[in-house]
């Protein structure tokens, strides 16, 4: 490992004397580092440096390929809108031979992104209005990709948010039972059998073309976005490892389950988790300004479907990943993966609690 990140650093464009290195970030996939340089005349300069996760993004190729057209055509946008090009959008920072991504003697891949100074990612809401503005940033950020050739992107991840086939995964997962859990978990693998409709409404929507495809960012988790620290604006949408073709709703309701939540994604007592009606609200009246006019009134309508059907997907995938052996997503204790699992279906069943009201606050803004 430490070889491979010395190789990475010896290989991008980096400027200075390299005066400081550490592990960053608490995304669940990737690698990621966050190092500093003494360069003369500028000072102390990060960068942020990756170690993609190859077992996950199979092709890191066309993956680096995406972030590079998506970035350029942000970059674009963001000029002729005014704004700062390296701030609001990632910049890849290309290696010594000019490409977007390293591989090492291993042939592990790496990336490497400006780092961008003076705005935080929250891993929790801190203030409530950072989540509406997260909700306007990841509307606009949809709004600013509306005319993107969604047809010219990659599909890092095949079926990613096809929760049907999601569903087909799990089943299949409890039948193998590879590490005899299954039994230990019953009744979670009964919440997820009971709720087949759930992971059948959108893909059944989208089928019967109810549901517009747009280019989504598809990982909407609050730590993907970057506060201002003086402003308080939400300034960047990273982490675009997943910008595909995808749904709103999903866009919408990712940001819900992680960010409305009242506890952490991983928090063991299951009192503390419920859907906070006031967050979804503020998130709701930004999502809605953010994509400024550009949602049809099926998308509006299905806002909470789109809540309910990402805390159980990302649920019901944590719990496959549990019963697989945790294999996908990094865990930091035993039972990681299940106490994951147990905080998404808690939400499920608290938003089939307040169903009503989640419909009404979408009605209020339309
Ligand atoms: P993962 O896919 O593992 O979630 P991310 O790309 O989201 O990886 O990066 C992990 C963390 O690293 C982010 O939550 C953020 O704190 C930090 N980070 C990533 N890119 C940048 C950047 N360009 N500038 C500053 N911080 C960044
Ligand atoms: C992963 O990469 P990160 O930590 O932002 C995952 C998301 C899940 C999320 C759950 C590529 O997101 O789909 O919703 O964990 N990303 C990928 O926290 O699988
Ligand atoms: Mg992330």
């Amino acid at each position: 490992m430490k070889k491979g990140l010395n190789e990475a650093i010896g290989n991008f464009q980096y400027k200075g004397i390299l005066v400081n290195e550490q592990p960053y970030g608490s995304g669940h996939i990737n690698d990621t580092y966050l190092l500093e340089f003494d360069v003369p005349e500028e000072g102390r300069v990060k960068v942020i440096l990756q170690k993609m996760n190859k077992s996950i993004f199979t092709k890191p190729v066309e993956l680096m390929e995406n972030i590079m057209n998506v970035t350029s055509y942000l970059r674009k946008v963001i000029i002729k809108n005014g704004g700062d090009p390296d701030r609001e959008t990632l910049n890849v920072i290309p290696t010594v031979d000019g490409k977007p991504y390293f591989v090492d003697s291993e042939g592990e891949y790496w990336r490497s992104y400006k780092f961008i100074t003076g705005a935080t990612c929250y891993d929790a809401v801190e203030k409530p209005d950072d989540f509406y503005q997260s909700a306007l940033a990841f509307g606009n950020f949809q709004r600013l990709l509306a005319d993107y050739p969604a047809e010219t992107l990659h599909e890092t991840i095949e079926g990613f948010h096809d929760t049907k086939a999601r569903f087909r995964t799990f089943k299949n997962a409890v039948e193998k039972d590879v590490c005899g859990r299954a039994a230990s978990v019953q009744k979670e693998i009964d919440f997820v059998l009971s709720h087949e409709d759930v992971a059948n409404v959108l893909g059944d929507l989208q089928a019967k073309g109810e549901l517009p495809l747009r280019v989504t960012h598809n990982d909407t988790k609050l730590n993907n976005i970057m506060i201002d620290d003086e402003t308080g604006k939400g300034i960047c949408v990273i982490d675009l490892d997943t910008v595909m073709p995808g749904l709103a709703v999903n866009d919408f309701g990712d940001s819900i389950r992680f960010g409305a939540s009242t506890a952490a994604e991983d928090e063991q007592d299951l009192s503390k988790v419920s859907c906070d009606l006031s967050l979804y609200e503020l998130y709701v009246k930004g999502f809605i300004e953010g994509c400024a006019g550009s949602l049809t009134a099926k998308e509006l309508e299905m806002l909470p479907m789109g809540a309910k059907v990402m805390t159980y997907e990302c649920g019901m995938r944590f719990l496959t990943d549990y019963l697989e052996g945790d294999h996908y997503f990094k865990i930091h204790r035993e039972g990681h993966n299940l106490d994951r699992c147990r905080t998404q279906f808690k939400l499920v069943e608290d938003m089939e609690k307040k169903w009503d009201e989640m419909a009404e606050i979408v009605k209020k803004y339309c």
